[in-house]
């Protein structure tokens, strides 16, 4: 293993003293640089760089409080194996020499068996976003063995591709330009709570006279502190951005000049959007027809125009065309002119890691195998052909996360299933494990980060040693390795190693980044100009290098290749009969003192966020019989699952929302939101739709 680094900062009087850069870990667009202050081999102090330019030294409450979890008492300390039944959590200590021994042992059975390797499945996601920790030597392992592949899209893919069919890739403003903006669409994202540091410069465009819009049929901490809240009703955003088209066209408030050299397709995004007219989108959205004119007015009148997309509006049905849609509105207007103009759902695409080298999918050796869509894991673990035989799970809580859990858990119950789960803590998913592995938390293993909501490359080095007996994932996979014979040099790669193979790069991208550098000041800016409007001249990723109104990627997959108004699978218009009986919609969104299931487990998060709790408009509550602080039951044909009822009028009337997401077993009946929610995945990359949920709520024990 790698001896942890020491940084800067060191005073030479105080040598039992040191100050190490560090990295958040977790799956959060502002990717933080900290420091971390460690005496006598203990880590004292956490807190963010004052000198990364988008972190300005300040951590969220949550991270804040990172040593309260990297020293928590329920932390795992040494591997467990199971001694009662699936799901009751119960374990006996075993060695690390036992544990791996007999994970070795069945991974080859398996391998050596009819069915092959693909009855083995890896399950992870982003517990931890650092490259090593996320996708490096377990990809080799796994790619090596020949285990099923796992389409990783419980978050971002719809919307990811639906930018992608525009822009080409996913790439959008420097979001440290966000202040000098005039006008900030912030479309289905509450980033006060999930995107802070993008926060701070909204407000302060906000102090120098711009208007901030939030686009939310929840009026969420972020709206209401906005100029104004527009609350169409969820799935209906593409609805609204071509009744936004309409206006825009018909009142000529575009920009000709920039539409004829850098977009492809006007001509028929024009007569396309003619039938789009905003009285259409106001019966789809719910909204006023006025509303909307307006909303199309500001945004093709007032300069420079920022649109903030998260990943909100997408997890729906329709998401991936609806990110599409909004997507074509800056280049209408030639809102990318202006630094302080254009849309931003990601930054992901402005790096260029070598995944390639960290992940070697050439170690399949031209074998195919089958690919699971993790937004779907209940089906594929109750009914795949031929079956899945292990899962090996790390960063990743599925029974807590992944949707419709009823048939998560029938899947993670099977007595003939062999499940491996590496966590720092026993979650929901742990309960169910054969073998519990404990992992290192951030400040105790090296990592190489990249960010979706900036330009910074980061670097994280250890601050401590591995609290326990826990091992980072890379060195679980290393010495799982070893015991199944791999013997390829890459398997004896370090951390340190991994971290420098990911910046590796000849790509213009990368162009003055390095590990070495990186890990000795925390973090680097990727080579883009600051203050610089990058798709001015146009240039855009895509194969035309325009922005595409109308895209043969999508038309290649027999999509409609112009922009139109994909419905959500589930809501009163959509889905009339479904509705009669669930005429609910259930949104889930992320709690602010939680990080998805992260934190969900420590005593002062729990008391921040109280209890699991049920936001409802006051008509729909009073239809009910149903007053502020009632036990209430939430339910559909997939499930259900109790909760208090808040009857605060911020979700729109027809709208439920339950902040989450909470561990079954810290919940009232041991269920959570995804008791209700549909494995049905996204128009475009298999995502999931977490928040195209109908359903019915009733005061707990019946009416
Ligand atoms: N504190 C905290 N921060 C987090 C997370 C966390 O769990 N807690 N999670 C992290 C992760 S993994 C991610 S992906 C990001 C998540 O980022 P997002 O998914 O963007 O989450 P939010 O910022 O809460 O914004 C979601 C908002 O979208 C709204 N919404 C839901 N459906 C629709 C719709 O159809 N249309 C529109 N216009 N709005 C809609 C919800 O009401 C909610 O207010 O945040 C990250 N940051
Ligand atoms: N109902 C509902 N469900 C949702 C969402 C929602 O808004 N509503 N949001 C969805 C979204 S956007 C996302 S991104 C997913 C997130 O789903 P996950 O990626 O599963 O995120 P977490 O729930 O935070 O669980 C991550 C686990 O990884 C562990 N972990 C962290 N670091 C390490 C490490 O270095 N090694 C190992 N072995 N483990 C580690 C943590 O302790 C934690 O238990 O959830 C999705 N599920
Ligand atoms: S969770 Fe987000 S805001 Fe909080 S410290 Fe990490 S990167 Fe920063
Ligand atoms: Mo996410």
């Amino acid at each position: 293993m790698n001896a942890p680094h020491t940084a800067s900062a060191l005073k030479p009087q105080d040598t039992d003293r040191k100050v190490v850069h560090a990295a958040c870990p977790h799956d959060c667009p502002d990717t933080c640089a900290m420091l971390v202050t460690v005496k006598d081999g203990r880590a004292i102090e956490i807190k963010g760089d004052p000198a990364m330019p988008f972190t300005d030294g300040t951590l969220c409450t949550k991270v804040s409080h990172y040593l309260e979890r990297t020293y928590a008492p329920d932390r795992l300390l040494h591997p467990l194996k199971r001694v009662g039944a699936k799901g009751r959590s119960e374990f006996k200590r075993i060695s690390w020499d036992e544990a791996l021994g007999e994970i070795a042992a069945r991974l080859k059975a398996l391998a050596a068996s009819d069915e092959g390797p693909q009855t083995i499945l890896p399950m992870s996601y982003a517990g931890t976003m650092g490259m090593a920790q996320y996708s490096s030597m377990d990809r080799r392992f796994f790619h090596r063995l020949g285990a099923t592949l796992l389409d990783r899209t419980l978050c971002s893919s719809a919307g990811k591709a639906g930018i992608k069919a525009t822009l080409g890739a996913s790439v959008g403003m420097d979001p440290e330009c966000f202040e000098d903006s005039k006008l900030i669409l912030l479309w289905g994202t509450n980033p006060i709570v999930s995107n802070l540091h993008l926060w701070s410069r909204v407000q302060e465009a906000k102090r120098r006279g711009a208007k901030v819009i939030a686009i939310d049929p929840y009026r969420s901490l972020s709206a209401e502190k906005c100029t104004q809240h527009i609350a169409p009703l969820p799935g209906t955003d593409g609805a609204l951005a071509l009744g936004m088209m309409h206006v825009l066209v018909a009142e000529n408030l575009i920009d000709r000049d920039y539409i004829a050299r850098h977009t492809l397709g006007f001509d028929e995004l024009a007569e396309r959007v003619k039938q789009y007219t905003p009285e259409w989108a106001a019966k789809i959205c719910a909204l006023p027809v006025a509303e909307i004119v307006q909303l199309a007015r500001d945004y093709g009148t007032i300069r420079p125009a920022a649109i903030r997309l998260n990943y909100g509006m997408q997890r729906h049905a329709g998401g991936g065309i609806a990110a599409r849609t909004i997507a074509c509105l800056p280049a209408l207007v030639g809102a990318w002119r202006e630094a302080a103009g254009g849309v931003l759902l990601s930054t992901g695409d402005f790096y260029a890691f070598d995944h390639a080298t960290l992940e070697r999918p050439d170690l399949l050796g031209g074998r195919v195998p089958r690919i699971v869509n993790q937004s779907a894991i209940g089906d594929a673990l109750t009914s795949s052909t031929p079956p899945i035989r292990a899962v090996i799970v790390y960063n990743n809580n599925p029974v807590a996360v992944c949707p419709d859990s009823n048939k998560v858990i029938a899947g993670f119950s099977r007595e003939d299933l062999f499940c491996v789960v590496m966590d720092s803590f026993l979650t929901d998913t742990a309960d169910y494990a054969d073998i519990v592995l404990p992992a290192t938390t951030q400040l105790e293993h090296f990592d190489v980060h990249k960010s979706y909501g900036h330009l910074y490359v980061l670097a994280n080095n250890p601050a401590i040693a591995p609290v326990g007996e826990s091992l980072p994932n890379t060195e679980v996979f290393r010495r799982l390795a070893a015991r199944m014979g791999f013997d390829e040099p890459c398997f004896r790669d370090t951390d340190e190693d991994l971290c420098r193979q990911a910046l590796v790069s000849t790509s213009p991208r990368m162009r003055g980044i390095s590990w070495d550098e990186a890990k000795q000041a925390g973090w680097q800016r990727l080579p883009v100009p600051e203050r610089s409007a990058p798709f001015a001249q146009g240039g855009f990723p895509s194969p035309s290098g325009k922005c595409e109104f109308r895209s043969d990627w999508l038309a290649q997959q027999g999509i409609d290749p112009l922009p139109f108004f994909n419905p959500p699978a589930e809501s009163v218009a959509s889905n009339t009969a479904l509705a009669r009986r669930y005429p609910l919609s259930f949104i889930s969104p992320p709690a602010r003192h939680f990080l998805n299931s992260t934190f969900a487990n420590l005593k002062r998060f729990r008391d921040f966020e109280k209890e699991p709790r049920l936001e409802m408009h006051p008509e729909d509550a009073a239809a009910r019989g149903i007053a502020d602080g009632d036990a209430v039951r939430v339910f559909n044909d997939r499930g259900s699952y109790t909760l208090r009822a808040q009857v605060d009028g911020k979700p729109r009337r027809g709208v439920v929302v339950a902040p989450s997401v909470w561990w079954k077993k810290f919940s009232p009946d041991g269920r959570n939101a995804n008791d209700v929610t549909s494995q049905r995945v996204a128009d475009l990359g298999g995502g999931a739709t977490f928040y195209d949920c109908l359903v019915e709520v009733e005061r707990a024990g019946g009416a």
